[in-house]
């Protein structure tokens, strides 16, 4: 028998590589749309700009936060929590725009995780120095959904670990344009960024922004 001419066609898509059991890189998969994106996002911060956010324990953040969608991610010295309202404004944070969500969705069927509708968007900026310590995401109601995350500007060092905070980690770079998707098993694993190297990136400058969505509630 000779082998459909158009299977390897069929089986090609983005190229994946699996990083972990349930953790997939999509190497430049929000490329096409990064125009559209930044523009989103310059939308978004124009209405919840960007900020560095105190965690329980009273420390500010390095990295400056907000969110889009019905729910966003907040730390405060109260706790950390999924929130409809912005603390800052008192208003709900922006519409989630449906190139955000579908780009997301998109990501994670490519992975596997077929039909995730992420209600949260947690839009990090990291400017050179600016740094996210080894944690675990467990906010979430669902775990089995998946997180997906987008790296747009400067690279980062991304620091993969285990179930126990002191399991040895992995370093991946993630560059402009990276998708990950983390689900299974990687969905609980401990993660991190080291602190952004300084740099200049053509379409964003001295920043680093990472797009995570969530299924939150
Ligand atoms: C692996 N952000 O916002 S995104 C976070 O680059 C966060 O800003 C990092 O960790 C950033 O919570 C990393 C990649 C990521 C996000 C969530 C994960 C990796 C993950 C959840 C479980 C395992
Ligand atoms: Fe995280």
């Amino acid at each position: 028998m000779t082998a459909d001419l158009f299977d390897g066609l069929e089986a090609a898509g983005p190229a994946r590589e699996v990083l972990a059991p349930g953790a997939v890189l999509l190497r430049g998969f929000a490329r096409p749309q990064q125009a559209e994106l930044l523009a989103a996002i310059d939308a978004i911060t124009a209405q919840a700009p960007f900020r560095r956010m105190v965690t329980p324990g009273g420390h500010q953040m390095s990295v400056a936060m907000t969110n889009c969608g019905p729910v966003g991610w907040v730390t405060d010295r109260g706790g950390y929590r999924y929130d409809p309202i912005d603390p800052q404004s008192g208003q709900p944070w922006p519409a989630m725009p449906v190139l955000f969500r579908e780009l997301a969705e998109t990501a994670a069927r490519e992975a596997g995780f077929a039909g995730f509708a992420p209600d949260a968007c947690l839009i990090n900026r990291y400017e050179p120095g600016a740094k996210m310590s080894l944690h675990q995401d467990r906010d979430e109601r669902d775990v089995g959904a998946p997180i997906v995350s987008v790296s747009l500007g400067l690279p980062a060092t991304f620091l993969f670990g285990g179930f126990k905070r002191t399991d040895k980690t992995q370093r991946y770079r993630l560059v402009h344009g990276d998708v990950v998707v983390w689900g299974g098993p990687a969905r609980l694993a401990f993660h991190g960024v080291a602190a952004l190297a300084d740099g200049e990136h053509a379409l964003l400058g001295r920043q680093r922004i990472n797009l995570t969505f969530r299924r939150a509630r």
